[in-house]
Order: structure tokens, then sequence, then C-alpha cells
């Protein structure tokens, strides 16, 4: 598999890609699904095409999440808030709008240099203990320290927790969000699966982790966000803060749909070749019947979907998408153009492969024009569609 967001500009077509072992794992002895071939962090994230802040589900969303976490946990003004894997910088603007202090953390040098033109304070370097010491020492002990899609992305995982109980106050809190393992398998989630995300979370296994290092998982909570992702809040064994009810929910939870047994993720694989032979199937249906079909949204999970399938410009003529650091480049390994999303209503192909189908809600209301002109959109998560 080529790096899932590797998108090249015409000039690289013609240079040899990358490719790379993704083969997916699961511990039998702690159950944390896990990739085995790391691709060096520096060659993914050094600098990196992909921010949220595109998406008006995602702004919502990390709108929310930073005033719900002030109110809930009565935040005080000039409260240091450190994110790994700031990205933009957009949750932490949303923090500092309720004047908390703010620092950024992301390796990405191109994009933490967006998030310092907002203003937003942010180190361009991997989050590690020995940097969460110089933070300490420069910025003082974080209330809260957060991490949105970052822990998937870190291979270090005990540096990661060293750093983070080094930082924290005594009462302070970590927060991680990333998409839930059991959604994941529910809701045939493969192309998810990708070089940035090293590990795939249950609940069970981060228990496991945080116990080694005298930290605690003290509540949980559900949100719908990347085909279903889940907030975990942990805090250090002592603090205020003590278990709710919703740990052992979710632990009971992940025991009832097996996912500490084997037959839990076969079962899971046997799904994953069932979609990629009817996707494949209907995709050249369509074309046999001289049928117009593009793609939207160069996610890198569409990236992923479109290697794993074998789906290339045969197929799919061009994607759309509205970031413009990828308009114009083309998609890694398979080479499909990309274009800005108004040239969708004004071409009017006859299909739209839906790469980015965890914004199908945002994507089907923004290209009602196109629907009512008679295109339709296939979605292949969880299951194949037309819509
Ligand atoms: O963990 C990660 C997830 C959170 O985001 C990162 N490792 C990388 C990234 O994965 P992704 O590229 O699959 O993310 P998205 O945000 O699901 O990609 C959506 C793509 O769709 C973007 O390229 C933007 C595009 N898009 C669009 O063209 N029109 C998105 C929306 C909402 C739209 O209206």
């Amino acid at each position: 598999m080529p790096i899932p967001n590797g998108f090249l500009s015409r000039k690289d077509l013609t240079i040899k890609e990358e490719r790379y072992p993704l083969e997916v794992y699961v511990c039998e002895d702690c159950w944390l699904v896990q990739l085995t071939h790391v691709i060096p962090a520096e060659i993914m994230f050094k600098n990196y095409l992909y921010i949220p802040s595109t998406s008006q589900t995602m702004l919502e969303h990390f709108k929310a999440f930073a005033v719900g976490l002030v109110d809930e946990y009565g935040l005080k003004p000039n409260d240091l808030i450190v994110d790994i894997g700031s990205n933009d910088g957009t949750l932490l603007g949303y923090f500092r709008e309720q004047e908390m202090r703010v620092l950024g953390v992301d390796p990405a040098s191109n994009i933490a240099q967006v998030a310092r033109l907002k203003g937003i304070d942010t180190i361009d370097d991997f989050f590690t203990e020995e940097l969460a010491k110089k933070i300490d020492k420069e910025y003082g002990k974080a209330k809260v320290v957060t991490a949105t899609n970052a822990v998937a992305h870190i291979n270090d995982l005990h540096g990661l927790c060293q750093g983070v109980r080094l930082l924290l106050d005594k009462d302070g809190m970590f927060v991680m969000e990333y998409p839930y393992l059991a959604d994941l398998l529910d809701k045939n989630e493969f192309d998810t699966i990708y070089h940035e995300h090293l590990s795939y979370f249950a609940i069970r296994p981060l228990i496991t982790l945080f116990k080694q290092h005298g930290m605690q998982i003290f509540d949980i909570k559900r949100t719908p966000v990347h085909g279903g992702s889940i907030l975990v809040y942990v805090s250090k064994k002592g603090s205020r803060h003590t278990p709710k009810d919703t740990v052992r929910e979710f632990v009971q939870l992940e025991l009832l749909k097996k996912l500490n047994k084997k037959e839990a993720y076969d079962e899971f694989a046997r799904r994953v070749a069932g979609i990629k032979r009817d996707l494949m199937e209907y995709l050249k249906s369509l074309k046999s019947q001289r049928k117009r079909i593009v793609g939207y949204g160069a996610a890198a999970k569409g990236n992923v979907l479109l290697n794993y399938c074998g789906v290339t410009s045969e197929l799919l003529s061009y994607i759309v998408d509205s970031i413009p650091y990828k308009q114009g480049r083309y998609t890694p390994g398979t080479h499909i153009p990309i274009y800005p999303e108004a040239r969708l209503a004004k071409d009017r192909p006859d299909y739209t492969l839906l790469l980015a189908w965890n914004f199908a809600d945002e994507i089907l209301k923004k290209q009602v024009k196109y629907r009512e002109n008679g295109g339709q959109f296939i979605i292949t998560i969880p299951y194949l569609r037309v819509e």
C-alpha cells in the first residue's frame, strides 16, 4: 500500500512510489489491534496534507468538545490546555475563545505554521516524554491534555503515557478521541485501517496500558464523528476523578461483542472481502453500461479502499475534494486526478463513489442539485448501497 496521504503532483507520477505492507494483527493477550509494519513517522507526518477544518461537521464537533469540557469540569481562565496532534489549531482556537491558555504540539511543520498564524502557540515536534519535560518547565502543569485522532498515530504508547502523566497537574485529565474499534468492526470500516493508524483501540487494552503508568480511565463518551468515535477521559490514580459506570459498561459491551475472541476478527475479515467483491462487480457492471463514475473526498481512507479493491482511473475518471492542498494532485497508487467539488454539478457524472462516507450527511446535503439532476452516490460503508 502506498502512504495513504501521499498525494502526488503531476511530475511525481513518473517516479516509482514506495509501497509498504499493510497488515493488521490482534494481540491474543491484551487484545490490542495493531499494525506490525511501522512507517517512520517523519515520512508520514512532517509535511502533512490533512486539515479537519474544511469540514463543517468537524468545526461544530470541536467547538462542542471544547465548550463541553470547560463547562463540565469547571475549567478556569488561564488553565493550560495542551493538544497533542493539534494540526491547524482548530480545537485549541475554541478553548482560547473561553480564555484558556493553549499550546499545540504537532510534527507537521507546514500545518503548525498555519496554527501560529492564527495565534495558536504550536511546537512542531512529536510529543515525547522529553518534550513534556520542556513544556512543564516553560508553561507549567496542564489542567487538560487532549489528543483527537492522534493517539492511534503514535508508536511509542508508553512514552506518550509517561509524558502525559508528567505534564498533568494532580487533578488534570487526558482526553483522547479516536474511532472506536467496536464501531470499526460492526460497520465494516476496513478503509480506516492504514499506516497512519498504528493502533485500533477497544477500551480493555487501554485500561491495561494506563494501569502500567499509574493512570486510570474515569469516563467514556460516544461521538458519531469518523464513523463512530469515543472520548476517553484519563486521570492519575488518586486524583479527584473516580471511574464512572460508563467504564464498566464499555468493558461489558466489548466482552458481549467477543472482542476478546479471535472469531470476531476472522468474521470481520470475511465481511471485508465481500465488500471488495461486491463493489468491484458493481463498478465494472456500471462501466459495461458505459456509465460515468467519479469519486468524492480524496480521503486517506478513500486511498486505502481504492488501492485495496484495485479501483483505478479506468473506473473512476476523477475525484472531487474541498481541500485546496489536494486539488490538482493525484491519488497515491491509483493516480486518479483530484479537482474542486464544483466540477461535480457542472460535469454531472452518472455515479459518484463516496470515499468520505463519514461526511455523507454534509456532502449529500451540499450536492442536492447533482442528485436532483439524477446523479447517484455509491456508498460502501457499512454495506454497499446507492442513494
Ligand atoms: O485520523 C485521521 C482522520 C481523522 O483524518 C487522519 N489520519 C487522516 C484523516 O483521514 P481522512 O483523510 O480519511 O479524513 P477525512 O477528514 O475523513 O477526509 C475527508 C476528505 O473529504 C477530505 O479530503 C476533505 C473531503 N471533503 C470534501 O471534499 N467535501 C470533506 C467534506 C466534509 C466535504 O464537504
